[in-house]
This record gives structure tokens, sequence and C-alpha cells, in this order.
């Protein structure tokens, strides 16, 4: 299959691509690099020496044989590229990883604000308006977020995007009184995001529902938990081939900000009482879930398939206590700088996936200790001073410093 990966060069793309690439699917990226732009904005690199993605695309050629396209494209922007960007390539299918995805950076000023959402849904639009300019009939598997549902569970399992709901009226079709009679439709799942960022998501989800609905694209919407793990088999194969490990208080997610703060001996940043529970996917299956999502498109006409990409929960306070109980880290509770309830529970329906042959990887010590070992090799690379989460959801909070005591 000829797939085109939007954002592959991130923390998701790259392994992604490699992983496409290293099935036999001929890959071409498509990425601005706006990533790395930020990385020099924050001040904050990446944990792990990325290489430039020249020297990526080389390496790969070099270990595997197998060439992977490159086009430098802001999708958000520069619509006519894409559009001749699809016109040329002709994929059967494109995955898009090319947002703003970081709730944090989002939040920090409206410059950001406007910047995630203009880029995160004007990327959307583009493809989905050129894709239906071009006439070509492409399969987009988009990355979105459990983070549309919020993180309640209105006393059921989260279903996968869509919720079957029943009115009772007592009217005719015509507004009319009538006998009392029972309606039943099915609707997307309530939204209710926590960031800005999140909200971009739940704006995109609207957008996929229009567009298969009036010009039949096939698209399938990937409600995707926070990943961890840093490496797949293939970005192991080569230094030059390593993944990003994003740790910083705007990009760093929470698993591996714990594991690469417990490598490098500082207090791991545990935010209020630490009781939010959050859905979790190893990046090892974030790379198959891609794969079997291409393999599954829905039909043209069909409403757009959504899929919970998660394999298990997990509460923060008790992933802090697991750490430091493997590895002696030290566990310090800082205020929260987010906007979020104190504690909540989740429970997640992910049957697609796992009647798809997902076999979930699951949190298990030794995985935990390769991702510390990754932290280890380059804490030497660590800037402390960039782990704390200084961005705020209102002028009321206050970073998650456990320095700010000290200083
Ligand atoms: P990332 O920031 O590492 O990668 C995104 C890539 O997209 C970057 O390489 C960036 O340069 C590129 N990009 C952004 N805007 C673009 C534009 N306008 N044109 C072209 N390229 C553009 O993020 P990630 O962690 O790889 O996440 C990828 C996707 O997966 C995001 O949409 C995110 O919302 C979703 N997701 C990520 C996680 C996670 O834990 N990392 C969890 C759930 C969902
Ligand atoms: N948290 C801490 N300490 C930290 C960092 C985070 O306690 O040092 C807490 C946060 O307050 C929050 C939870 O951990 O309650 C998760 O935070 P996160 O930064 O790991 O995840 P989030 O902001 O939700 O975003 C990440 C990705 C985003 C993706 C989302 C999936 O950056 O792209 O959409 O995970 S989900 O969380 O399921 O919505």
């Amino acid at each position: 299959m000829k797939v085109a990966i939007l954002g592959g060069d991130g923390f998701c793309g790259w392994p992604a691509s490699l992983y496409l690439s290293d099935q036999g699917h001929d890959v071409v990226i498509v990425d601005n690099l706006s990533r790395r732009a930020i990385d020099e904005e924050l001040g904050a690199e990446s944990l792990t020496p990325i290489a430039s993605i020249d020297d990526r695309l080389a390496a790969w050629e070099e270990v595997s044989g197998k060439k992977i396209g490159f086009a430098n494209i802001d999708v958000a922007e520069e619509y006519d590229a894409l559009l001749d960007f699809l016109n040329t390539q002709r994929p059967d299918a494109v995955v898009h990883f090319a947002e703003q995805r970081a709730a944090p950076y989002s939040m920090k000023n409206a410059r950001n604000k406007r910047y995630t959402v203009d880029n995160n849904v004007r990327a959307t639009h583009n493809l989905l308006a050129a894709i239906v300019e071009t006439q070509q009939d492409i399969h987009v598997v988009h990355l979105g977020t459990m983070g549309v549902y919020g993180y309640g569970t209105a006393g059921m399992k989260i279903p996968e995007g869509y919720l079957e709901v029943q009115v009772t009226t007592d009217e005719d079709e015509n507004g009319q009184p009538a006998e009392e009679r029972t309606i039943t439709q099915e609707i997307l799942y309530p939204s209710n995001p926590g960031s800005v960022y999140h909200m971009t998501k739940v704006l995109d989800q609207h957008l996929f529902a229009y567009y298969a609905k009036n010009d039949e694209l096939r698209i399938t919407d990937l409600h995707q938990g926070i990943i961890w793990g840093t490496t797949t088999e293939q970005t192991a194969r080569d230094e030059r081939l390593i993944n990003r490990f994003d740790y910083d208080g705007d990009y760093g997610t929470v698993l591996n900000r714990f594991l690469m703060q417990s490598a490098v001996g500082y207090p791991l940043t545990v935010h209020g009482t630490g009781g939010q529970t959050r859905a979790f996917i190893h990046i090892r299956d974030m790379v198959r879930c891609i794969e079997i999502a291409l393999n599954n498109p829905p039909a043209r006409g069909q409403k757009v398939k959504i899929f919970n990409q998660m394999t298990e929960t997990h509460r923060v306070r008790d992933l802090a206590e697991l750490i430091g109980k493997v590895s002696g880290a030290e566990v310090a509770l800082v205020p929260n700088p987010r906007k979020e309830s104190a504690e909540n529970e989740l429970h997640v329906v992910n049957e697609t996936f796992l009647d798809l042959g997902l076999n979930p990887t699951t949190l298990a010590e030794g995985l935990l200790h390769e991702v510390e070992e990754v932290a280890k090799k380059y804490a030497d690379r660590a800037d402390l001073d960039k782990i704390p989460a200084r961005s705020l959801w209102t002028q009321n909070q206050q970073a998650g410093d456990p320095r700010a005591a000290e200083k």
C-alpha cells in the first residue's frame, strides 16, 4: 500500500513510518518540521539526540534497503502544495499526525491557543478538501485523542466514538401532540475537552463526520491514549534512527516524564493528589494499531470508524508509586497547573483493536526499565530547569515545580 504520513518526523509519526516501511508499504513523509522549531522556541530539546530528517532517511535506506520519501509541506498553510503532492503521489491512504499535540503548550498564552487551533483545524480541513478536489479514493487515518470524551465515566464504559441515545416524546414528527413514544438515535459521544489542544480534536471529529457524509470520504479516527515508551524494533536498529524523547513541562507526557525524572534523580512531579486516571498505550502497540486501521478501512458512504486506541488505564499517583518502588525515586506532590478534576475513574471500550488481533503490551517492569535506561544513557543532555510544568490553565493555578520552595 502507498501511505503518506503527515507529521512523519514526530514522536509517533517517525516510528510509524519506519514500521510501515519495514512491513513493505511504500511510505512518504510530509512534515514542515514545526516540532523541531518549537524545540528551539522553548529552548527544550529531545532528551535523545534526534538526527536531521535527511540523516534519518539516509540511515533507514542504509539499514533496511528501503526508501522513504519526504516532502516539506505545511499542511495548514500550503494548500496548493498539498494538493499537488496528493495528485503526484496518489497514496492509497494518508495517516494524519500533523498537529500541535501538547495540551500545556496550547494553554500557555493567546498566541499558542490561536496557533494550535489554526494549525490543527486548518491542517485537517485542508487534507479533506484536497482529497475531494483530487477526486481520489484515499483512506484517511487520523490520530485523535481519548481526551475528546473528557475523562469521566458517565456510569459506564466510554464507547468507541458513538452513543445510542433514546428520547421520549409526546409529539409526532410534525411537532403535534401524539401518544408518547421513544426515538433511538446514534450520536457522537458528548465531547468534554480539557484544553484548547484537546478541543481541536473535537472540532476535527465534526469535520470528519461532515466529509464522510457529504463526500463519502473513507475516514478512521483513532482516539488514542497517552503514549509511553520511546523505542520500537525499527528505531533501535541504528542510533541515527532514534526516536524523540520529550521530557519538558510542555511536551513531556506523564509516564515518560516520571521515568526520565527517576533516571536523573529528580522528584516525580505528581500534579495535585495524582488522582487523574488516564488511558495509556505503548509505542510499539501504537505502530501496530496504525497498520491494523489501514488494513480495515470503512466502506465509501459509511460513517467515520472510531477506534479507542488504548490498552490500559492507570491513576497518575499509582504510576509514581510503582516507579518509586522499582527504582527508589522520590515522589513529590506539586500544585496542579491544570484545571482538571482532582480524582476521576476511567473505563474504556477498546474491543475493535483486540478483535482485529492486537495483543496488548501492558505495563511491565522490564519495559519501564527499558525507558529509564534510554533516559540514563542521555541524562547528560537533560536540562532540569525545563522539567517543571509552568503552563497554567487559569491565572489561579500554580506551576508544578517541586523545587519552587528552594528557589
Ligand atoms: P509530535 O509533535 O511529536 O509530531 C507531530 C508532527 O507533525 C511533527 O513532526 C510536526 O513537525 C508535524 N506538524 C505539525 N503541524 C504540521 C503542519 N501544519 N504541517 C506539516 N507538519 C506538521 O506529536 P506526536 O506525539 O507524534 O503526536 C502525533 C499525533 O498523535 C498528534 O496529532 C497527537 O494529537 C496524537 N496523539 C499523541 C499522543 C502522545 O502521547 N504523543 C497521544 C494521543 C494522540
Ligand atoms: N501529570 C502529572 N505530572 C506530570 C505531567 C502530567 O501529574 O509531570 C498529569 C496531568 O496533570 C494529567 C495527566 O498527568 O492529569 C496526563 O498528562 P499528560 O501530559 O501525560 O497528557 P495530556 O496532556 O492529556 O496529553 C497527552 C498527549 C496528547 C494526547 C493525550 C491523550 O500530549 O497529544 O492527546 O495525551 S489523553 O490523555 O488520553 O487525552
